[in-house]
């Protein structure tokens, strides 16, 4: 209802500069390898628009120079920079009427794609994914990481003078805190519990999930975000949000996560709503993969979600 004619861009982004490991820049490059776009495509879908006219585009990102810290942020130049041009160009693509398929690449993506969708479509809603909430302020981050982050500048919870004078002025916020909900929440830093206390953010960890199994929570989360079932969702996934057992290639794994059905699951409920806009699929890192078949089963494991969020197992 919401794409026009069953079209996808896939914008490809190997970017690690929201973290310290190396390798996460890999994770496009690995997953296109193993098929993604033609898997896209087997499922009905038509690859459109992209630098090549092949429903692909792949960013490329430079380093600036002397990117000193800004407060706590680390790399907040290259960051900044990155998710500028990502947001453009997923503005562009969501603006065309297709849907937007982010691989990457490191969560502090999510500041572009989300904000890019969010322009074409801002009455959305957002589903994130993740054993982290991605929640900290420039304030409040204790690593600096800003892949720990993006949620934050898309609520726009960064004091006004501490966002006023940073690298980070062009973000928007484009997203109110009624309309975002995290399953899989598992390591939550004290700020964040805070901000989700405060803020009354709909919030399912793996605790719900145990207690009430994972078709009541994304139907509670839903109905949270999007009780009239008119809003467009942009997906947000991490594959961390599933247990290491399953993705065990990636930055900042942590235990007692979602099974892969489960993972599939949440994609398959997204995809019967008919809503999805727009999807993120992040935090592959194939350097972390302690032998190939960790790597294979990391890379396979977020096919599967992409093909489950594009409609795979709908009848
Ligand atoms: N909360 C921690 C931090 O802010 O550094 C860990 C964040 C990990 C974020 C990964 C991408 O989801
Ligand atoms: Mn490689
Ligand atoms: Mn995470
Ligand atoms: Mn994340």
């Amino acid at each position: 209802k919401f794409i026009k004619n069953k079209e996808i861009t896939v914008i490809a982004a190997p970017f690690s500069g929201g973290q310290p490991r190396g390798g996460v820049e890999d994770g496009p490059d690995h997953l296109l390898k193993a098929g993604l776009l033609n898997q896209v495509r087997n499922l009905g879908w038509k690859t459109v628009g992209g630098s090549t006219d092949t429903g692909l585009t792949v960013m490329s990102f430079t380093k600036p120079p002397n990117d000193t810290d800004v407060g706590k942020m680390k790399q907040p130049r290259y960051v900044s920079n990155a998710t500028q041009t990502l947001y453009k160009e997923t503005a562009k693509v969501s603006k065309s009427g297709a849907l937007s398929l982010l691989i990457g690449g490191d969560h502090s993506l999510a500041i572009g794609s989300v904000s890019g969708v969010f322009e074409a479509h801002p009455d959305a809603c957002l589903l994130w994914i993740d054993a982290h909430a991605d929640l900290n302020t420039p304030e409040t981050t204790e690593s600096g990481n800003l892949h720990g982050c993006p949620v934050s500048f898309l609520l726009g919870l960064a004091k006004s003078a501490e966002m006023e004078d940073s690298v980070f002025r062009w973000v928007k916020p484009c997203l109110a805190t009624g309309r975002l909900a995290y399953i899989g929440l598992r390591d939550l830093d004290a700020g964040e519990r805070a901000f989700i206390r405060e803020y009354n953010i709909a919030a399912y960890t793996m605790h719900h999930v145990d207690k009430f199994g994972i078709g009541r929570v994304v139907e509670m989360a839903l109905d949270r975000i999007n009780p009239d079932k008119a809003r467009p969702i942009h997906l947000s996934f991490d594959v961390d949000a599933l247990d290491p057992i399953y993705t065990p290639a990636t930055g900042t794994p942590v235990r007692g996560g979602l099974t892969l059905r489960e993972g599939c699951y949440i994609c398959e409920a997204v995809a019967e709503t008919g809503a999805l806009v727009g999807m993120d699929l992040v935090e592959t890192n194939p350097a972390l993969g302690s032998t190939d078949q960790a790597i294979q089963e990391t890379v396979s494991a977020g096919l599967s979600l992409v093909r489950c969020a594009l409609g795979e197992t709908l009848l």
